[in-house]
């Protein structure tokens, strides 16, 4: 979990059927085309490319949902294929980093990643960082997008067994999900979120107490567990005058320094194991900026630095009191 030097394996998933509309699709060639593989190379990991993935021609037979699910049939090949995927690169110890694609390919990622943490006696923690907080069902879901569903699914709500049906795969503990930038939720999802007391972290908090405290007190939990980080950066967390190439743009979004500093202090953190970047969307992108703005982030992540010194000298710290 060390993001210093390890070993990353990049996996396309070009996967639209999640969202409200088309695009996603092209997120892997875009994310690609501003130079996320070199960027990653230059900071000095061995990346295996493992390309962009491919549905299998069968689908899984997936049996009817209460409410709405659209597309679920893909959505639960997508799924299966990707928990085999970042299973099998993490069984290899390397870092799973998942290019979407939209953000119900979370359901595979996460689930291969949460396999392995039952298997080898890892606890998982999920950093969610996000506009919307995806804890839809079918039976709540007012859009039957299964982006909306992705960590609903990751927590055990009822009603999406059949993603996976008999196929291998893990879970995330509610109590270890945590929502961060959150600012569109639906009614009846914030009913399921306090019931199952999830902790959200909206962007009002953000305005009050900043992302280092909010940050910190998460990055500490995982710590003290001796935990794995996985990250799920949906392109949403960020607002859209920085980050237009999204389907969904909810406006009050972090700002381009907030997703660097979040970004910064996970390098820093040492916990963070797999990541998924999703939800761009090439056909709503105003000449590449979010994806480029994407490659920055993830380059912070991995430990790319404004100068030698991440953090203030013990001294100048005392000096500030903080
Ligand atoms: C809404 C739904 C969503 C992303 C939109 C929106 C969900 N809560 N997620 N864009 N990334 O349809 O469930
Ligand atoms: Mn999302
Ligand atoms: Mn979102
Ligand atoms: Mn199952």
């Amino acid at each position: 979990e060390d993001t210093h030097k390890q070993k990353l394996t990049v996996i396309g998933a070009p996967i639209e059927e999640g969202a409200g509309r088309l695009g996603a699709l092209m997120g892997p060639a875009a994310l690609r085309t501003a130079g996320l593989i070199h960027m990653l190379e230059d900071l000095g990991h061995p990346v295996e490319d493992r390309g962009d993935l491919r549905l299998p021609k069968t689908l899984p037979v997936v049996p009817p949902v209460q409410g709405l699910a659209h597309y679920i049939e893909k959505i639960a090949a997508w799924s299966r294929m990707l928990a085999v995927e970042t299973y099998d690169a993490m069984i290899n110890g390397t870092f799973p980093v998942i290019l979407g694609g939209d953000h119900s390919l979370s359901m595979g990622s996460i689930g291969g990643v949460a396999r392995y943490c039952e298997e080898h006696n890892r606890e998982l923690f999920v950093l969610w960082l996000d506009a919307h907080s995806d804890f839809n069902t079918p039976a709540t879901s007012p859009s039957g997008n299964m982006h909306g569903m992705s960590a609903a699914l990751l927590c055990r709500e009822p009603g999406l067994e059949g993603v996976f049906g008999d196929e291998p795969h893990g879970f995330v503990k509610p109590e270890n999900l945590h929502l961060f930038g959150i600012r569109s939720i639906d009614k009846t999802e914030r009913v399921l979120l306090r019931e199952r007391g999830i902790d959200v972290i909206d962007m009002r908090q953000i305005d009050e107490f900043g992302v280092v405290k909010l940050l910190r007190r998460i990055i500490e939990r995982v710590q003290k567990a001796n935990g794995i980080l996985h990250v799920s950066f949906d392109v949403d967390f960020v607002d859209p005058s920085f980050a237009p190439g999204v389907g969904t743009t909810v406006p009050g979004g972090a700002t381009y320094r907030e997703a660097h500093l979040v970004m910064e202090m996970l390098h820093d953190s040492g916990v963070v194991g797999s990541l998924d970047v999703v939800e761009l969307n090439p056909f709503l992108d105003e000449r590449g900026k979010s994806a480029l703005l994407l490659v920055d982030l993830v380059a912070s992540l991995f430990g790319r630095q404004i100068f030698d010194k991440p953090t203030l000298s013990e001294q100048s710290a005392a000096a500030l009191n903080v």
